[in-house]
């Protein structure tokens, strides 16, 4: 193997050389209005309609379980506060909520955007407004240490293995959480089908780098 491709394929080794109980999970997450258990019409503060907000989530807890990552990608809310002119799609907040399944709340275990925040310990936000559109891509890390109200990310873990923790996002019109996403990992073998789809993709990294060299 030449170094590159041992380097693109060590850490997947290192994966499938792990046990299935210790291998890094795959959790994703759909969040709607309609998940929320507050609902209401979505409008403008004048009252007129505006579009349904949704977002979609992934989460990936590495091997070791030190580290939640997250993506997530939300539509029509105004992640910047300018991106449309009326205030009630501004989003105020993002938290992951522990302790409650569907139709039940749950109190902040990490809030990544807006109060509380707890992603601090390194602070990884990157927030991705979209160019054009309203809505835009966050991601981040829940670290070890961090927690809201004194939890860590190991106190909240049997909960969230457990499918009970959800992702929500809170504007100016619904406080309380405008949509929201049940965080469900993604059976073992759609796990590995996704890892197959990745390793297809840097097969095809290392053909193209080695027929450019
Ligand atoms: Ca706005
Ligand atoms: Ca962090
Ligand atoms: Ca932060």
């Amino acid at each position: 193997m030449t170094p590159l491709r041992i380097a693109l394929f060590a850490p997947l080794l290192l994966l499938a050389a792990g046990s299935p109980g210790r291998a890094a999970m795959i959790f994703t997450a759909t969040l709607t209005h309609d998940q929320e258990t507050t609902q209401g019409t979505l409008v403008t503060s004048t009252g007129d309609p505006r579009p349904l907000s949704y977002g979609t989530a992934t989460l990936v807890l590495n091997d070791a379980r030190t580290e939640l990552s997250l993506s997530v990608t939300i539509f029509n809310i105004d992640v910047t506060g300018s991106q449309t002119a009326d205030s009630n799609d501004n989003l105020l907040a993002a938290h992951i909520h522990v302790g409650a399944g569907p139709g039940s709340n749950a109190p902040v275990r990490w809030g990544f955007f807006g109060a509380p925040d707890n992603d601090v310990n390194p602070d990884d936000l990157v927030v991705s407004p979209f160019v054009s559109g309203v809505g835009g891509t966050f991601t981040s890390v829940w670290n070890l240490p961090e927690g809201n109200a004194g939890t860590t990310l190991t106190s909240n873990l049997p909960a969230i293995l457990d499918g009970l923790s959800y992702l929500n996002f809170h504007t100016v019109q619904f406080p309380g959480g405008e949509i929201r996403g049940q965080i469900l990992a993604v059976p073992e073998p759609t796990s590995l089908a996704l890892m197959g789809i990745g390793l297809a993709g840097l097969g095809g990294l290392a053909v193209r780098r080695r027929s450019a060299s």
